[in-house]
C-alpha cells in the first residue's frame, strides 16, 4: 500500500478567477492573485490499496456521495496515470474551519489531495508540478500550494498554467483578512455553474475581462511598494466587477445576500471614518473584509455591533502546503 498525508490552507483571491477557456484541463480566462490565510485548511490522508478497485472519499467522518467521489476518482486517475499505478484508494479529509457556515473549500481540499497523493505515490513533482496536478482539480487549489500573495499565471495548456508566490518581503505579515459570515437561505450556484453560466452567456463578461490586467498590474505594483490602500481598492474594485457579471448571465444569479450588503456598506463608512478596510466576496454570500493588523481589533470591535462575534472570524497569512 502506498500512503501520504498532507495539510493545505484556503486562499482568497484578491484579483479573482472568474471563468475558463479551457473545462477538462481547468485553464482559467485570467490571472489570478490571492492571498493565502491561517485560518481554515485541510488535512488530507490517501492510502493506495493493492486489492482495492474502487474509490472511497470521506470527508469530515461521513463517507460521501457518488457525485463527490466521482470529482476525487478523477483528480487520483491524474496521480495513478503519472505514477501508472491502478490501486483504488481511501481518500480522508478534515476540513478545520472555525464554524460550520459553507466555508469549506475546494482550494485547500484539493491542494492538501494533491500533496498527499505526490507523497504517496512518490511523484516527484516540484513546486510548479504539484500545482499544476492541484489545478486539475480546482482552479484555486493551485494557489493553495504556497504561502503569502500568489500569482496564478493563465498559461495556455496544461504544462503552463501554474502559480508561484510573488516576493514580498513578508508585507502580508502586516494584514489581516476578517470574515463575515452570513447566513443564507438562497440555494446555491456552486462556483462551477455559476462561472461557466457567466462566461457562455453574461454580456458583462467581455468587460470584466478587458479590466483584469489592469487590476492585476495595480495589485502587483501594490504589494511591491507595499501601498495598503492601492491593493485596497484594486481588491474591492475587481470583486465587485466580477460579481457584477453575474447579474448580466441567462438567467441572472447573484451570490449577495441583504446581509452581504449590510456589511459591505458598513466597510464604506468605517474607511470614511478612518478605519481603512476593504471587502471582498467569492461565490457565496459570505464578505471578507481586508484590513491592515494594527486596525484588526478595532475593526472586529466596530462590526460585532451588527454581527455576532461568533459570525467574525480574523485571519493572517496563511503557509504553504506540506506533507503530514
Ligand atoms: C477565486 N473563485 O479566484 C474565485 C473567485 C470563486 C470566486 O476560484 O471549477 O472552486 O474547481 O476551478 O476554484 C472558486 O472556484 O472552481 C473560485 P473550479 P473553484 O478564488
Amino acid at each position: 500500500m502506498y500512503k501520504g498525508s498532507a495539510r493545505a490552507y484556503t486562499n482568497i483571491a484578491l484579483i479573482k478567477y472568474w471563468g475558463k477557456k479551457n473545462e477538462e484541463l481547468i485553464l482559467p480566462m485570467n490571472n489570478s492573485l490571492s492571498l493565502t490565510l491561517d485560518a481554515f485548511y485541510t488535512e488530507t490522508s490517501v492510502t493506495f490499496e493493492p486489492n482495492q478497485t474502487a474509490d472511497h472519499f470521506v470527508l469530515d467522518g461521513v463517507v460521501q456521495d457518488e457525485k463527490a467521489t466521482k470529482k476525487i476518482s478523477r483528480f487520483l486517475d491524474l496521480a495513478r496515470e503519472k505514477a501508472q499505478v491502478n490501486w483504488g484508494a481511501v481518500v480522508e479529509s478534515r476540513n478545520f474551519v472555525p464554524t460550520a457556515a459553507g466555508l469549506a473549500s475546494s482550494a485547500s481540499g484539493l491542494a492538501a489531495l494533491a500533496t498527499a497523493s505526490n507523497a504517496a505515490l512518490n511523484l516527484g513533482l516540484d513546486d510548479r508540478g504539484l500545482s499544476r496536478l492541484a489545478r486539475r482539480g480546482s482552479g484555486s487549489a493551485c494557489r493553495s500550494l504556497f504561502p503569502g500573495f500568489v500569482e496564478w499565471e493563465q498559461g495556455e495548456d496544461d504544462e503552463t498554467s501554474f502559480a508561484q508566490q510573488i516576493p514580498s518581503n513578508d508585507w502580508e505579515q502586516d494584514l489581516a483578512m476578517l470574515f463575515v459570515l452570513i447566513n443564507d437561505q438562497q440555494k446555491d450556484v456552486s462556483s462551477r455553474d455559476g462561472m461557466r453560466r457567466t462566461v457562455a452567456t453574461s454580456s458583462f463578461y467581455p468587460g470584466w475581462l478587458a479590466s483584469v490586467p489592469t487590476d492585476l498590474a495595480h495589485a502587483k505594483s501594490a504589494i511591491a511598494t507595499q501601498d495598503f490602500t492601492a491593493l485596497g481598492e484594486v481588491t474591492e474594485a475587481n470583486g465587485l466587477k466580477m460579481h457584477a457579471t453575474t447579474l448580466g448571465a441567462v438567467p441572472p444569479f447573484t451570490y449577495w445576500s441583504p446581509d452581504s450588503l449590510v456589511a459591505m456598506n458598513l466597510v464604506r463608512q468605517l474607511r470614511q471614518i478612518g478605519l481603512e478596510c476593504y471587502f471582498t466576496m467569492d461565490a457565496g454570500p459570505n464578505v471578507k473584509v481586508l484590513c491592515q493588523r494594527k486596525d484588526e481589533d478595532a475593526l472586529k470591535q466596530a462590526l460585532s455591533q451588527h454581527f455576532a462575534p461568533e459570525r467574525l472570524i480574523l485571519a493572517h497569512a496563511g503557509y504553504g502546503a506540506t506533507v503530514i
